[in-house]
Order: structure tokens, then C-alpha cells, then sequence
């Protein structure tokens, strides 16, 4: 496949490919050289075949317990007051092929996580004509693209609800733009939503309908996957996943990286769903946790409410031999990331401690 922006798909060198079909490929950590990412090198994930939508013909619905249902087409929407924010997205499943024990799901390593800036109206903009009618629980979202699932024994499209606080929340964006451009059909054209801090399930992409309901969604993307499952303790009960967690990577040097001894500068991204990230700290040594090991890295971007964060750490790598590179992240909040993640049946929020073995020669 061409190389061209317009093309990125599979076979793409930008990107590791996950799945052929459906389309899923994670962006390469070497590629993340700036806060926003390229859509080239942003990760795609999808669960079925990518819809390719003619914007002529399309319309989104907004319907349900609302006072004046409504069809809006994309000047319509586009018609409305807009904002464009700076949002990390991560796929819940990234790092599942480092869980200590293997999850079901696709096996990503760590680059289903990318950030654009987001452009599109507040969802509330869009509701504020329809009504939204008294005793509304959720608002509930449907994508046009569908399929067999195999686990869910039917055919599905991809649908998933928000609680109605966070679906009037101003920064959850009806979004058609992406880094200033139209969306790519691979990124939802021509409407997607954004709901800051969330893990990526709750960014619908390509919408064609939004319903004010009453009662909680049970459906299969909301209630069988996304959802921490612990049957391994006998837990019946299951938590919904929201916010990211906290988590920091290292992008340079690479894993396996043979460096000469003197002077690096190691660096990565930090961010948290939850809270803007206030530190990061590095520890380089033989990947056990020594005292003193941990020394704090320098910003090299400002402070952002929903999106990563870049630092770097000069080290000073004098003598010869391997060494295991780690870091951690902090929030505002005081989150931070565990040595070993919460296990879990789907191998969801993986935002254990990396770790980066290197040998300097
Ligand atoms: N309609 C639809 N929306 C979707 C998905 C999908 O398969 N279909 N995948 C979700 C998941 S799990 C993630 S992580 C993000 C990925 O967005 P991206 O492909 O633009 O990176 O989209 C979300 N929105
Ligand atoms: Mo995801």
C-alpha cells in the first residue's frame, strides 16, 4: 500500500500490524517524536470492517426520550459553536501482551495509545436543540460499522452509552476533525465522539445515532467487554472502565537498543485519564528495585488536562553491560503505576511498570 497520509493501512511501516481484518496496528514508539501524533502513525482500532462513508449521505439521528427528535447532517453539525482539544486516546487492551499472564484479546504492546487534537462541538450543543427529556440515565451511541461476534453469538454494530453527566460534559466533543483535517474513514469520517480522560471504547467512531434513555445499556461493548472481570477470584460483579490510568513510557532507546558508554538522553510520554501528570521519575539499573533507585525526569512539554506529557533524563552510561530502563508516572491526584498490574479475564488497563533492557557496549 502507498505511503501517503491518505492510505495508511495495512503493511504500513509506520505502524505494527495487529489484525489484518479488522484493521488493528499500534504506532511504533520510535514515532512518537511530538506531543500530537501524525494520523499516519496513529493507532487504529477497530472491530469490524471500516465503513467508508459519503458525507452527502449521511445523516445522525438524535432520537429517543427527547422533546424534538432531530436528523442533522455534517453542515449542520459543523454549523454549531466548536472547540478543538488536545486529547490522548488509549486503547484499553494496550499492553496486554506484557500482562503477566495472558488476557484474551488482541495482543498489543504498548503503542494503542496516540494524541491528536480534537475538533468538533460540545455533544451538549447538539442536545440543547432536541430536549433532553426528564428521567434520562444515558445517552447512547451507534456506530455504522458492524458484524458476526463470534464471543456474543450475533451479529452487533458497535454501540456504547455514556452516563448523562458525562455525555453534557463540555469537553466531550461530537468531533470531525483531527490534527485540522477531516477525519480518515480508519478514524471515524465523519463524526466520532471524544470523551476526554476515557480509555478509547467510549470514542465512537463514524456515529449515525444518538437515544436518550432511561435505563442502563446492557449491550455487548458495554457490558461483556470493557469491563474489568475478575472470575479467577469468583467475582461475579464487573467494573466498567472509564479513565485511563496513570501511565509513562519510555520512546527512546528502543527495546534491545546497543549504545555506546557516555552520555543518552532517554525519553518518553506520561499521561493519566484522571488528573494532569506532575512527575515522572527513572530508574536505571538491573530492574529490581534498589534504593534510591528513582530520579526524577524533566518535563520537555507543558502540563496538559487531557493529554500526554514528553520528558527526558540525561544518563550518564559510563560503564559497560545491560541495563533495564524504567519509569513511572504521577498525577496530580497522586496516582501512579504498579510494579504488576490487576490481572484480569480481558486484560484491560495494563499500566504496569515498562520495562526497556538495554546493553551499553
Ligand atoms: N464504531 C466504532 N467505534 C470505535 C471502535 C469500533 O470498533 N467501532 N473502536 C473503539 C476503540 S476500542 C478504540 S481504542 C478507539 C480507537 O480509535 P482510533 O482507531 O481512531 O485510534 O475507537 C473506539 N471507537
Ligand atoms: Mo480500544
Amino acid at each position: 500500500m502507498a505511503a501517503s497520509d491518505a492510505a495508511e493501512g495495512v503493511g504500513d511501516a509506520r505502524l505494527l500490524t495487529i489484525s489484518a481484518e479488522p484493521y488493528n496496528a499500534e504506532t511504533l514508539l520510535v514515532n512518537h517524536r511530538d506531543v500530537v501524533t501524525p494520523r499516519a502513525s496513529f493507532y487504529k482500532r477497530n472491530h469490524f470492517a471500516i465503513p467508508h462513508i459519503a458525507a452527502d449521505d449521511w445523516r445522525l439521528q438524535i432520537t429517543g426520550n427527547v422533546a424534538r427528535p432531530a436528523e442533522l447532517t455534517l453542515d449542520a453539525v459543523r454549523a454549531l459553536p466548536s472547540r478543538t482539544l488536545l486529547v490522548t486516546l488509549e486503547c484499553a487492551g494496550n499492553g496486554r501482551a506484557y500482562m503477566e499472564r495472558e488476557a484474551e484479546g488482541e495482543p498489543w504492546q504498548y503503542g494503542a495509545v496516540s494524541t491528536a487534537e480534537w475538533t468538533g462541538t460540545p455533544l451538549h450543543e447538539a442536545l440543547a436543540a432536541v430536549g433532553v427529556g426528564d428521567g434520562t440515565r444515558e445517552m447512547l451511541f451507534t456506530g455504522a460499522d458492524a458484524g458476526h461476534v463470534a464471543a456474543a453469538g450475533t451479529s452487533l454494530s458497535f454501540v456504547r452509552s455514556l452516563p448523562l453527566e458525562q455525555a453534557l460534559h463540555p469537553d466531550t466533543l461530537l468531533a470531525y476533525a483531527m490534527n485540522g483535517e477531516a477525519l480518515s474513514a480508519e478514524h471515524g469520517f465523519p463524526l466520532r465522539l471524544i470523551v476526554p480522560g476515557w480509555y478509547g471504547m467510549a470514542a465512537v467512531k463514524w456515529l449515525t445515532r444518538i437515544e436518550s434513555i432511561t435505563e442502563p445499556f446492557r449491550g455487548f461493548y458495554q457490558a461483556d467487554r470493557y469491563i474489568m472481570a475478575h472470575p479467577e477470584r469468583g467475582e461475579t460483579t464487573t467494573t466498567p472502565l472509564t479513565t485511563m490510568l496513570a501511565r509513562s513510557l519510555v520512546t527512546y532507546p528502543a527495546e534491545d537498543a546497543r549504545l555506546p558508554a557516555g552520555e543518552h538522553i532517554v525519553r518518553g510520554l506520561a499521561w493519566s485519564g484522571a488528573a494532569t501528570v506532575s512527575r515522572v521519575e527513572i530508574a536505571i539499573g538491573d530492574g529490581t528495585d534498589e534504593e534510591g533507585a528513582w530520579q526524577p525526569a524533566e518535563f520537555t512539554s507543558g502540563a496538559e488536562h487531557y493529554a500526554w506529557r514528553q520528558w527526558e533524563y540525561r544518563w550518564q552510561a559510563q560503564a559497560r553491560g545491560p541495563f533495564t530502563l524504567r519509569c513511572r508516572a504521577f498525577d496530580a491526584l497522586g496516582n501512579t503505576q504498579p510494579v504488576t498490574a490487576d490481572w484480569n479475564r480481558l486484560g484491560y488497563a495494563n499500566n504496569a511498570i515498562q520495562h526497556v533492557r538495554v546493553e551499553v557496549v
